[in-house]
Formats: structure tokens, C-alpha cells, sequence
């Protein structure tokens, strides 16, 4: 249906002059300039040179500006938003996500595998996806409509392509509008753009949205990581491979940049360090006016005819969602005008929207008899020079933003010659044909200090989105793991709660015979040595994990000649937990394999028992066993008298004879055995397999003796529920899991027994959790005891690399990677710190209840010390002498580590029980 058009009496006049050229002489290539230049006239205000590109580029800068201050942000029209983003990709990305995109020409829905595993090769990625249509009773439909489409859309692509609904999978989502995030997985969408106009979504969280539709879709389980706009996911993606990609522009049916800022000129996020990315939308840019002088009347009845009027005013000067449009309007115009088609006008030219940015890079005869125009050749070549010029215009602005950017990034690092990437995706820049060139050529001619490279993304923004998401992953479950850890980190508070708890259960102890968490068990030794002590004496020391039976030989006043023959026995778990008969059997047998090996089997020799077992003494020589602790349950021994026990093995081996004068703990022994070499040492502390404190008490109430070395038993600490508030929930397992549940709560938080355990359980829930070890729950990891606290001591030197803690983890069947590793050696840190905190706070309460006893300002004294994890560990010893000066500031400890161990010091008591 053709209508010839009412000409005005400018366009006659151009009609006229047409008509007189033509007659006049019949080369088109005139006809062809007569053409141009009508075109040329009337899109002059699209033709922008550098002078004017450089005045754009100025006034965006100063927009840029304006969006970053806090104080003007509000009124800004270029929003500046920042993405949370604050690094690009560091080659160490890694994981399988879910994707969605939405918001361009297309709604994507992906799976990225980032260097997975077997067949991905080395930095590779393996994408598979599917686009799924949006109706248009969507695209104007309700907010849940939407995003109940984009769920079914995930759950189908699911379904295809066979992949698990009960898992739980990482969701990346690219969601191209203007959004507010506070933080990475939120997205409080500011305005709906380009063609989209969704209701009741605006100033909502769409990432919340998105998350309540997963839900009312059902049979899926996903955690969103992430929601970024897609000119960061497109910046991420060229970045995965070139390190200098720090700028993501999208020219697709809309348009925007994003590029890394630094923080510190980000007012609206807390911090000054490092960089952020931030979205500009760029597309706002002269919502208030800036572009006034440069906007056309076809620009202005572009913006008059779409959603959102007044808004995007430079998106609708660039996107291809408006370029078709502008080159109808142009052309409808100059066909009005005469100028074109002979002044012919179609319906479909009048037709919004029928000339779309697809047409406009290739404008050809067809598209214009598509539209019923029957076009002469300089018609074509008219509305081919129209096109062009559209779209020039379109790349020029593109480059001057693009130049604005540049410019701020030259100026954050105060560098001219800046070497930068800029990761490029879209439509309009995919399918102009020259659209790239032009763009490169404009921005280089604009800044020609800069190298800068233009990268196309070729596998579209979910590839970046997905690296976002594996670094949000990796932050998140670093958070997550910092959390856990931060549950066994003691503030000084803390501290000083358990010293005072301590202090009061000593006094509570020695109170009462009642039942009292720390038992305060009387030992029946009265003094330390005083180097009178000589002859020689046999020493059987049963500790945590060893028997050792040793021939010990003192010469009056001289305690360096002391002589001292030993020998080790390993103490079988079944022996440890078989029954009492077994057990001391076992010992009687090594004790004759010891004196068989030092000739003595027919000497009856005095003898010194090391027992390392809460026991009730009335005499130096008897002692009631109260409950096996550590490794132990040998059965029909508690409540029962050890020595005796032992004697009766040892009749029972009817091999040789023993003179057993004394029972003490190993604390007591080891406070014996150091006491002989500093005199000041009144306190005995074992921290190993075992934990407890033996000390010198000298404010006895009952009894003739004032003073005795009272074994604590301090491992009992918390027994009755006063440790609960700083017990974490791994801790409560070790100790449900043990072989004396509800007991020894102190000894499971500090000694070496438990440590391993403790931190064998923290990682099996943080890998249950998925936050290690990729989530794999091996079966090393669920084995009970299969992290020895001696890797604790390993994994935590400062002398190991991670290669080497890595074997250490394969040793026991765990595999993990660089950051599992590190995680791996912050838990053992964690753990084996709040141990020694937790010994320093204890001894602190110690030492300050003796300067008390003594009614002293300050006190000197000296704590022997014995145990694998004190002699072991590289930084428990530190870290609990530190403690103990902190909290006892009033008393100058020494810590002496004892030689022999404690077995001499049973050796001396046995001597001491002997006249001098
Ligand atoms: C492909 C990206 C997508 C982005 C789109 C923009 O994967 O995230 O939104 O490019 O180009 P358009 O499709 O709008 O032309
Ligand atoms: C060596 C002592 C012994 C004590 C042991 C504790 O001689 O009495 O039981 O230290 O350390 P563990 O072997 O439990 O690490
Ligand atoms: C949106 C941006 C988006 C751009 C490219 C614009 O309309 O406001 O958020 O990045 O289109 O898709
Ligand atoms: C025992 C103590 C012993 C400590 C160190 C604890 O389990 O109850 O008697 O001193 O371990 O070996």
C-alpha cells in the first residue's frame, strides 16, 4: 500500500533540484554524491569528530566522577555501581557451575566446567548450553512469571543434559541491568532497560527472586554465588586469558562498560585497598541533559517512542536495539521528504521496529522491498550511507566512553603509557562488519599513547560469571572455613575465665574429698630432692603410649653422675584396653626382659613406679586407680590397688622380685626429676599423650605435713559443664567418640590424644560441607584416630613447604589442592594454639595460687615439663609460656624441660623414701 506524501516546501525544493539533476544528466554516480550529501545534510549532527568525541569522553569522566562520590551519586546519572568484584581472574579458578544469562538478545542457560579435571585441558573450560526463548507475555509479564520461566528453563536444561537435581550445584547468574549490590549475591534491580519491562521487580532483590522461584519450581538444589552484570562476566571470561582484560564493554541490543576501579575511590563501599570492579551503565549517560547538544530529533522521537522514555538516552544512541530504529526514522523521514523512494512511504516503513540492527549491518535491497519499498539503486545506497552513518556514530560514542575509562585508569595509576585489554561481547559489535575496526581505529586515534587490545569473548559472559562464582565460592567457603576456625580462637577474656575456673576447681579440689572435677590427688611426697639422694633403683614408667623400664643410679651431691639405663616397650591396644591381668602381666614380662638385659634378674631392687593415671594414694606405695584415661580401659583395674596389681603379676611371673616403695604420677616424677636439677622447680606440667599439672601445695588443711606435691588431675577441668561455652561441636564429637565420654573434657581440648582427632573432625565437616578437599569425604577422612597429633607438629613447621605438608595429607590418603592444604594447616594451628592457650591459662592459675600461698608480690619459679607435644610441637611450648606470663604477669616462670622424664623421678622418690 504506497502513499505519496504531502511534500513541504523545503522538501519540494529538494525534490525539484533532484529532478533537475536528473534530467540533466544521467550518471548515477552523481546522483550517487546528490544523495550523500542530502543524507550528509541531514544526519550532519551524527557525524562527531575527535574534537567532539574528546568533548563526550570529557564530559563522561565528569559523570564518572559524579557516580563515584558518595555525596552525588544519588543525582547521578551514570550510576557507577559497584560489582563486589575486586580481582580478575588469577589462573586459579576452578569448579562446575550452572549459568544463567539474562538480560541480552539471548537467555542462555549453561554448565562451565573451569580446569575440572581429567579431559578439560590445562586452563581450560568446557561449556555446554541452551537458549531458551522469553515470550513476550513474559518480557511484560509479573516478576515471578519471569523468573518461574528462567527455573523451568535451568530445571529442563537439567533434565537434558543429565545432571544431578539432588546435588547441590554452584549457580552463576549474569543478570544485564542496572542493579545495587551490596554485596556479590545480591542484585536490588534499579530500572529495567532495553526491552524488558517486568512488573513489580523494580528495587527488589533479583537474586532472592530467582532463588524463591528455584523453590516453587522444586527438584533441584542451588546455591547462588554470585549475580554479576555482564560486561563484568565478559571482562572476567577475556581475563581467564589475558592478564591485562581490566575493562568489559558490551555493544549488544544495549550497551554498557564496567572496568577495575580502585576501591578507594569507590565511596560507596567501605575499604581503600585494592580494586573493585565497577559497572558504569554508561547507557544513563545524558538522562540529565549532558548529551543535549548531540542528541537528534531521530534520537529524541527513538526515546519519545520506547519503554522508558528520558532514560538510556546514550544506549539509545549506540545499542542495537535502537539503531534499526533510528535508520527507519531516518529513512521514513527523507522518504517523506521525497528524498528517497520517490517519496514513497509504506505501512512497514512507518512500522516501528520493522528496520532492525540486523539490517542496519547489512542493509541491502531486500530488507528495503521486505518493507514494500521498491528501491532504486541510489535508494540502496542512500539508506546504505544512512546505516553507516548510524552506526559510525554508534561506534564513535562507544570509543569515546571507551577513551573516558582509559583515561581514569591512566590517571589511578598516574601512568601514560598504559597497556590495557578490553574484553569485548555483543550483538552490534559481533555482527557489524565494521563495527570493530572503526571501534579500534577511533579509540587508538583518540588515546595514541595507549596499547590498548580488544578482545571478543568468544564464548559469551557465563564463562566470567562462572569464574566469579569460583572465586565467591572459594571466598565463601574460605569465610565459612574462618568461621570455624574463629570457634577456637579464646579471647583474652576467654583466657582469663579459664584461668579463674581453674583456680577455683583447684580450690574446690582440695577442699573436699567429695566428687570435684580436678581431683587434687594427695601424693604422698612431701619434698623435692636435695642431691642427698644415692643408690641405685629401678624406675618402670607406664605413660601415655610407652612402658619404659629403666636402671637408675644416683651419687650423693653429684647429679650430673647420675647413670640411667633404659628401655623402651611399645604398649599393644589390646594390652591398653584388654584386661588388668593382661596388662600388668605384660608389664612384669617387660621388666624381666629389662633386668634379664641388664643382668639383674636375682637383685630385689627398690623401685619407683611411674603410674600416669589418676590413682587415690593413702601411702606413697598404694594407689587406687579412679579411671583410666587416654588410650586406656584395661578392665577389673579401676578401683583396684595398681601396686598391688603389679606386685601380683610379677609373683605371678615368679622370675624376679621387686621392692615397689613408690607409686606417683608422672607429673609428680617429672617434678622430681627436675627438681634434682634446679631446686626452684615446684611445679610439674606433662603435656602429651595425656595432659596434667602436679604442684608443690603448701596450704594443706588436714594432715601434720603442711606441704605436699598434690597431682592435680586438671585433665577433669570442665567434667561437670563449666568448659561447655567454649567447647565447639567438633570438640563435643572427639569427646562422644571417646572412650570416656563425658570425661577428661580439659585433657580432650589440650593433649596430644585428642588433637589429631580434633582436627581429623573439623576437616570432615568442612569437606562435608564442601568447603574442602572439593567436597570428597574419603575414607581416610572418616577413620577415627587416622590424624596423628604428631602430623599436627609436622603440618605446622615453619621449616615444611606445602608440597611437603601435601605428602604428609597423602600419607593419610587425603588429596587436596594449594588452598586446601593452607586450610588444612590453619585448623591444625587453630587447634594446637587454643591447646597451649588453654595449658598457659591453666599453669597461669597454678603459679599465682602458690605466689598466693606464699602471700607474695611476685614469685620465681621454675614448671618442669615432659610430653610429646611440648617437646614436639613446634609452637605449643611458645605459645603456652607466653600465655602463662600474660595471665600470671606476677610470677617469673621458668620452663625447664625435663631429660630423663619422669621414670627418674620415681627413682628419686624411692631414694627419698630411703634414709638419707
Ligand atoms: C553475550 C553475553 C551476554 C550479554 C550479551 C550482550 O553472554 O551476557 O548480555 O552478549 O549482547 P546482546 O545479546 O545483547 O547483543
Ligand atoms: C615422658 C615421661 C612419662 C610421661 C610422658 C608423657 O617419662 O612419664 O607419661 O612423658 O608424654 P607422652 O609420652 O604422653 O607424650
Ligand atoms: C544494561 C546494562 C547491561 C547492558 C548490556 C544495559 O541496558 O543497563 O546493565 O550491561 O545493557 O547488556
Ligand atoms: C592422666 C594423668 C597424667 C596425664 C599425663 C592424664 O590422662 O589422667 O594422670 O598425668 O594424662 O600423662
Amino acid at each position: 500500500m504506497q502513499t505519496h506524501i504531502q511534500k513541504g516546501p523545503h522538501s519540494q525544493l529538494l525534490h525539484q533540484l533532484r529532478s533537475s539533476l536528473l534530467s540533466l544528466c544521467s550518471d548515477s554516480h552523481l546522483i550517487c554524491i546528490y544523495n550523500f550529501f542530502q543524507v550528509d545534510r541531514f544526519l550532519h549532527k551524527m557525524r562527531l569528530n575527535d574534537e567532539q568525541l574528546n568533548d563526550i569522553s570529557a564530559r563522561f569522566q565528569a559523570e564518572m566522577k559524579k557516580g563515584l562520590s558518595a555525596e552525588s551519586n544519588a543525582a547521578a546519572a551514570v550510576k557507577m555501581l559497584p560489582t563486589h568484584v575486586r580481582s580478575t581472574p588469577d589462573g586459579t579458578e576452578k569448579g562446575q557451575f550452572l549459568a544463567l544469562d539474562l538480560g541480552g538478545s539471548k537467555f542462555k542457560v549453561l554448565q562451565i566446567k573451569v580446569r575440572e579435571d581429567q579431559g578439560i585441558r590445562k586452563g581450560g573450560v568446557e561449556i555446554e548450553e541452551k537458549t531458551y526463548p522469553i515470550p513476550n507475555e513474559v518480557l511484560n509479564g509479573r516478576g515471578t512469571e519471569l523468573f518461574d520461566h528462567v527455573s523451568e528453563s535451568l530445571k529442563d536444561f537439567m533434565h537434558e543434559k543429565n545432571i544431578n537435581p539432588k546435588k547441590k550445584h554452584p549457580l552463576a547468574f549474569t543478570f544485564s541491568f542496572p542493579c545495587e549490590q551490596p554485596t556479590l549475591d545480591q542484585g536490588f534491580l534499579l530500572e529495567w532497560t532495553k526491552d524488558f519491562s517486568v512488573r513489580g521487580l523494580q528495587g527488589k532483590d533479583v537474586v532472592d527472586s530467582l532463588r524463591q522461584a528455584i523453590k516453587r519450581t522444586g527438584g533441584m538444589d542451588m546455591e547462588i554465588l554470585a549475580m554479576v552484570n555482564d560486561t563484568v562476566a565478559t571482562m572476567m571470561t577475556c581475563g581467564f586469558d589475558d592478564k591485562n582484560c581490566e575493562v568489559g564493554v558490551i555493544i549488544g541490543s544495549g550497551t554498557n562498560a564496567c572496568y577495575m576501579e580502585q576501591l578507594n575511590h569507590v565511596d560507596l563501599v567501605e575499604g581503600d585497598e585494592g580494586q573493585m570492579c565497577v559497572s558504569t551503565e554508561w547507557g544513563a549517560l545524558g538522562d540529565d541533559g549532558t548529551l543535549d547538544d548531540y542528541i537528534t530529533e531521530f534520537d529524541r522521537e527513538v526515546d519519545a517512542c520506547s519503554i522508558n522514555p528520558g532514560k538510556q538516552i546514550f544506549e539509545k544512541m549506540v545499542s542495537g536495539m535502537y539503531l534499526g530504529e533510528l535508520v527507519r526514522l531516518v529513512v521514513l523521514k527523507m522518504a517523506k521528504l521525497g528524498l528517497l523512494f520517490d517519496g514513497r512511504v509504506t505501512n512497514a516503513l512507518r512500522t516501528k521496529g520493522t528496520i532492525t540492527t540486523a539490517h542496519v549491518a547489512a542493509m541491502e535491497e531486500e530488507i528495503l522491498e521486505s518493507l514494500n519499498l521498491s528501491p532504486s539503486a541510489d535508494d540502496c545506497i542512500a539508506v546504505q550511507h544512512i546505516s553507516t552513518i548510524v552506526s559510525f556514530r554508534s561506534s564513535n560514542l562507544v570509543a569515546a566512553g571507551l577513551a573516558a575509562i582509559l583515561t581514569r585508569i591512566q590517571k589511578n595509576r598516574n601512568t601514560r603509557e598504559l597497556r590495557i585489554t578490553i574484553g569485548v561481547d555483543g550483538t552490534v559489535y559481533k555482527t557489524h562488519p565494521q563495527y570493530p575496526k572503526r571501534l579500534h581505529k577511533v579509540v587508538r586515534r583518540l588515546l595514541p599513547e595507549c596499547h590498548v587490545r580488544f578482545v571478543l569473548s568468544e564464548s559469551g559472559s557465563s564463562k566470567g560469571a562462572a569464574l566469579v562464582s569460583a572465586v565467591a565460592q572459594r571466598l565463601a567457603s574460605r569465610k565459612r572455613q574462618v568461621r570455624t576456625l574463629n570457634s577456637f580462637k579464646l579471647s583474652w577474656e576467654q583466657l582469663q575465665l579459664v584461668k579463674a575456673r581453674m583456680r577455683a576447681a583447684l580450690q574446690a579440689g582440695l577442699k573436699t574429698d567429695g566428687p570435684s572435677e580436678v581431683k587434687m590427688l594427695p601424693s604422698f611426697v612431701y619434698r623435692t630432692p636435695d642431691g642427698s639422694e644415692h643408690g641405685k633403683y629401678l624406675a618402670l614408667d607406664l605413660g601415655g603410649t610407652n612402658f619404659r623400664a629403666m636402671l637408675v643410679n644416683f651419687k650423693k651431691g653429684l647429679q650430673q653422675n647420675t647413670k640411667l639405663y633404659h628401655k623402651i616397650y611399645k604398649i599393644p591396644l589390646e594390652i591398653m584396653q584388654g584386661t588388668g591381668e593382661e596388662l600388668f602381666d605384660y608389664l612384669a614380662q617387660c621388666v624381666g626382659d629389662f633386668l634379664d638385659y641388664m643382668g639383674m634378674k636375682n637383685t630385689r631392687l627398690p623401685a619407683g613406679f611411674t603410674f600416669s593415671f589418676p590413682c587415690e594414694q593413702t601411702a606413697l606405695d598404694t594407689a587406687t586407680l579412679l579411671s583410666w584415661t587416654k588410650g586406656f580401659k584395661a578392665t577389673n583395674c579401676e578401683g583396684h590397688d595398681v601396686v598391688d596389681m603389679l606386685r601380683e603379676a610379677i609373683k605371678r611371673r615368679d622370675e624376679f622380685d621387686l621392692d615397689i616403695v613408690a607409686l606417683v604420677n608422672d607429673t609428680v616424677g617429672t617434678l622430681m626429676s627436675c627438681a634434682y636439677e634446679d631446686p626452684q622447680c615446684q611445679v610439674a606440667l606433662i603435656a602429651g599423650t595425656g595432659s596434667n599439672v602436679c604442684y608443690m601445695e603448701e596450704d594443706l588443711r588436714d594432715g601434720d605435713e603442711k606441704k605436699m606435691c598434690i597431682n592435680t588431675e586438671w585433665g577433669g577441668l570442665g567434667d561437670d559443664g563449666t568448659l561447655d561455652d567454649i567447647m565447639t561441636s567438633d570438640d563435643t564429637e572427639v569427646d562422644q567418640n571417646s572412650i570416656n565420654p563425658g570425661k577428661q573434657r580439659f585433657e580432650k581440648l589440650t593433649s596430644g590424644m585428642y588433637l589429631g582427632e580434633i582436627v581429623r573432625r573439623v576437616l570432615l565437616n568442612l569437606t562435608i560441607r564442601g568447603l574442602l578437599f572439593k567436597g570428597y569425604v574419603s575414607e581416610a577422612l572418616k577413620t577415627p584416630g587416622i590424624f596423628e597429633t604428631k602430623y599436627l607438629s609436622q603440618i605446622e613447621s615453619d621449616r615444611l613447604a606445602l608440597l611437603q605438608v601435601r605428602s604428609i595429607l597423602q600419607h593419610m590418603g587425603l588429596e587436596g589442592t594449594c588452598v586446601d592444604i593452607i586450610t588444612v594447616k590453619e585448623v591444625c594451628g587453630a587447634i594446637s594454639r587454643r591447646a597451649a592457650q588453654l595449658c598457659g591459662a591453666g599453669m597461669a592459675a597454678v603459679v599465682d595460687k602458690i605466689r598466693e600461698n606464699r602471700g607474695l608480690d611476685r614469685l620465681n619459679i621454675t614448671v618442669g615439663v615432659d610430653g610429646t607435644l611440648y617437646k614436639l610441637h613446634p609452637h605449643f611450648s611458645r605459645i603456652l609460656q607466653e600465655t602463662t606470663r600474660a595471665l600470671a604477669p606476677q610470677c617469673d616462670v621458668t620452663f625447664l624441660p625435663s631429660e630423663e622424664g619422669s621414670g627418674k623421678g620415681a627413682a628419686l622418690i624411692a631414694a627419698l623414701t630411703r634414709d638419707p
